[in-house]
């Protein structure tokens, strides 16, 4: 018989250690102590044994996995904001309550995708790497020029809370703000960011000198960048993400870039993480981070606060408050 209170709580992965405490003082909680990724058998295991699952981006959660899932597990609370490692319709075929950790990591994401701006822009890892082969001959008037943030246009496709927040911070450096979205933001926002609207993505990647994605993977957003959008971009134009790698073709892209079609890139996501193109890995123009974005411990312990918060609120009977809704996807 369960106990509904304290219930089997599996953690696919090696949480913050204040959060797998305070998980082993309110649950059943069965921690992944050596960080192992589970493979798709125990991954299978810990879905028919488990009564909340707490998975991650790295686990890939698919229909296949989902039948395994044994009479006791109620409730996948997912430890990240993205959920398309989820699907999230056999999850609801099966009545499982899918939950995220929305908000927390905003400002970290967005610091992470300034901080590739400023990075591509300026050649900050072209001119470390230099120092460190030992082959800096001293300073030059030409040398290792980058371009300026101030009055450029930056193009944010997908206007949610990491991109008003990356909006926010690129205000500081000057940069004026465009953005596609599916839905128009409110006008208050519009105006507080002083944001131009692009219904036409292409349209706004044609103008704009920096493109950040940041809008969630989604069927609709599989390649939205394809190779057809991204050579609409200017030949000097960069471009981030901190999303998802598969909102990107990420091959036409690496093309793109080698052949001097795009100027730069920021990446901190891949298509088949933890595999990175080949050809990104020889492009001096190109900053690579591996998904770092939310790499904070106050962003990691928020996340698990969060986790805790759904798990206790529906166990308690409750609609936990980061329930996840797939028709929003
Ligand atoms: C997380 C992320 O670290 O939350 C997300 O969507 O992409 C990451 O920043 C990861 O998902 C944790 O599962």
């Amino acid at each position: 018989m369960p106990d509904i209170k304290r219930p089997l709580v599996i953690v696919t992965r090696k949480l913050p250690d204040v959060i797998e405490t305070r998980m082993m003082e309110l649950f059943r909680a069965r921690l992944n102590l050596d960080d192992q990724a589970m493979d798709r058998a125990a991954l299978k295991q810990a879905m028919a044994e488990a009564e909340v699952l707490v998975p991650t981006v790295t686990d890939r959660i698919d229909a296949d996995i989902l039948s395994a899932a044994g009479p006791n597990l109620k409730l996948i609370a997912s430890f990240g904001t993205g959920v398309d490692h989820i699907d999230l319709r056999a999850a609801r075929e099966k009545r499982l309550t899918v939950t995220n950790t929305p908000g927390v990591l905003t400002d970290d994401t967005a610091d992470m995708t300034m901080a590739l701006i400023l990075a591509v822009s300026r050649r900050l890892v072209e001119g470390e790497r230099l120092i460190r082969d030992g082959e800096w001959q001293g300073w030059s008037p030409t040398f290792m020029l980058g371009h300026r943030l101030k009055g450029k246009r930056l193009g944010i496709v997908g206007m949610g809370r990491i991109g008003r927040a990356l909006a926010r911070r690129a205000r500081g450096f000057g940069l004026s703000i465009h953005y596609h979205n599916r839905r128009r933001v409110r006008e208050e926002v519009e105006q507080e960011l002083e944001a131009t609207y692009w219904d036409s993505l292409d349209q706004m990647l044609a103008r704009t000198d920096i493109v950040s994605v940041n809008c969630p993977r989604t069927p609709a957003t599989y390649h939205l960048l394809n190779a057809r959008r991204l050579k609409l971009m200017k030949r000097d134009a960069i471009i981030v993400n901190t999303s998802r790698g598969e909102v990107i073709d990420e091959k036409a892209m690496a093309d793109l870039l080698r052949q001097g079609e795009i100027a730069g890139a920021g990446l901190d996501v891949f298509e088949n993480e933890p595999a990175v193109n080949p050809r990104l890995l020889k492009l001096p123009n190109v900053v690579l981070m591996p998904h770092m974005g939310s790499a904070t411990i106050e962003g990691r312990i928020d996340m698990g606060e969060k986790v805790i918060i759904n798990i206790r609120a529906f166990t308690d009977g409750h609609v936990p408050p980061d329930r996840v809704i797939d028709t929003e996807f």
